[in-house]
């Protein structure tokens, strides 16, 4: 949930560095109080400020092209609170480091030390919070201190029918929450745009065994002026409204030592399909900078002959919080298990390394859907920071159809977690507590080889 955080220029507010900062902050930032978090104390939004242009309106276009279907029935598939607190924290987009770190940072937010970077840092190289000016830039709508909830749909959305009054929140004291807005960001590019981002104030970070704790519990699609609709099969359109899901998790809770069981962001669904491009585009003012990141761009047609795409909610993935994925990281944090026809299973740890899978070749390639292709990556490396990331295979298609299972190791034998946009970053203020890391947890890997389950769809207003 967001745009292009590594490398934000500062003003004016409309550049695209600026907007896809804001963009990738949403489905992984997270931010709070200090010490003592409490929703009480945060501001609330108003609509009262807005301040300069803002691309809004770009963003409900009605286009879908090759946009991912993650199941052959319409449905919510997840509410996650993502992060809290960091969506709109005055002067964190100050041009003075100095300014825009005490301003992050006392709101709850975190700010990398860099220490390795081959391009100017930027405000977006060292933290995942935005300013509300930064924020009205996306969303229209002026907002400080605001927290993000992640509802996915395993059908895109049709983007005109979005708003925030499409959702009634429920937290875990009774309460409903009304959201400040919604939107597709950061997941922009036209062959995404399932990912649902609410702002508001969703939560605080208190773990569950403290009673001040907040979270939203439920969500259900209700009625507004331009009821939300889901986009299927050749186009066709359902409802959404009626449709609800539950919660019990806030990743703000105490973490215990087994990491099957902490609350950071995971992966919902994965699917392999033949390598393509459709769709691998976006609004201009998004796209700049990021795009292109899919798999023929940065390995090649010859190697870029399969995508495995992930899907993950409770916030985009990151090694720490702050720093973009690299696209060889592959081995640090993802595992892949095929499944021979005698029931051998291959685990894919290494990319680079040809397997055989019942004699077959298969070989991880490397990751897509990052930033765009760089001879060397570092620190300062912008990536979309939102909730889908490809794993570019080459090899048979019958070695590829027996792979099975995508991994999150977590922990162990070199692996490491990912963490949200929220997440504690390599500098993290002693006392105050920032979201989890993922969880060791595995999904089943839809087949799309046949059939990928894209949809395209276009209505001109
Ligand atoms: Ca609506
Ligand atoms: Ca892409
Ligand atoms: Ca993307
Ligand atoms: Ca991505």
């Amino acid at each position: 949930m967001t745009a292009t955080r590594r490398s934000l220029k500062i003003l004016p507010v409309l550049s695209a560095g600026a907007l896809a900062a804001s963009l990738l902050v949403w489905a992984g930032a997270g931010s709070g109080a200090n010490a003592a978090p409490t929703n009480d104390a945060l501001a609330m939004p108003s609509n009262a400020s807005p301040d300069g242009p803002t691309i809004a309106p770009i963003l409900k276009r009605d286009i879908l092209v090759g946009a991912d279907m993650w199941d052959t029935v319409p449905r919510l598939m997840s509410l996650t609170l993502n992060f809290e607190g960091i969506i709109g924290i005055p002067q964190a987009d100050d041009p003075d480091f100095d300014i825009a770190s005490a301003a992050v940072i006392a709101a709850g937010g975190a700010w990398n030390t860099l220490t390795e970077c081959s391009s100017t840092p930027t405000t977006i190289s060292h933290t995942t919070a935005v300013s509300p000016e930064q924020y009205y830039s996306v969303s229209g709508v002026y907002g400080e201190f605001l927290d993000v909830v992640q509802v996915q749909t395993s059908w895109p959305v049709r983007p005109s029918t979005l708003d925030g009054a499409d959702f009634r929140v429920t937290l875990n004291d009774g309460t409903i929450a009304e959201p400040v807005a919604a939107m597709i960001v950061p997941n922009f590019e036209y062959n995404e745009r399932s990912v649902l981002i609410l702002n508001g104030e969703f939560g605080n970070r208190f773990p569950k065994s403290d009673p001040r704790v907040r979270y939203p519990v439920k969500v259900e699609i209700v009625k507004d002026a331009t009821p939300l609709q889901l986009v299927g099969p050749k186009g066709t359109l359902v409802s959404a409204v009626g449709m609800s899901i539950t919660n019990d998790k806030t990743p703000y809770d105490d973490q215990p030592a087994d990491p099957r069981k902490w609350t950071g962001p995971k992966i919902i669904a994965a699917k392999l399909t033949r390598m393509s491009t459709l769709g691998e585009n976006g609004p201009a003012p998004l796209k700049k900078n990021l795009l292109p990141n899919d798999g023929i761009s940065m390995y090649g047609e010859d190697k870029a002959q399969f995508r495995l795409r992930m899907l993950t909610v409770g916030g985009a993935f990151s090694p720490d919080g702050i720093f973009g994925l690299h696209p060889g990281d592959f081995r640090k944090h993802f595992r892949l298990v095929a499944i021979e026809k005698d029931g051998t299973r291959v685990p894919l740890t290494d990319a680079g390394k040809t397997y055989r899978i019942d004699g077959h070749p298969i070989r991880v390639e490397g990751l897509a859907d990052l930033g765009v292709k760089q001879d060397t990556y570092d620190q300062c490396y912008q990536e979309d920071s939102e909730n889908q990331i490809d794993v570019i295979l080459s090899g048979s298609a019958k070695a590829a159809k027996r792979i099975a299972i995508l991994q999150i190791p977590a922990q162990g034998n070199g692996y490491s977690p990912l963490y949200n946009d929220g997440g504690p970053g390599n500098n993290p203020t002693p006392g105050v507590r920032y979201t989890a890391p993922s969880p060791r947890h595995s999904v089943s890997i839809i087949n799309g080889l046949k059939d990928p389950m894209r949809v395209t769809f276009r209505r001109t207003p």
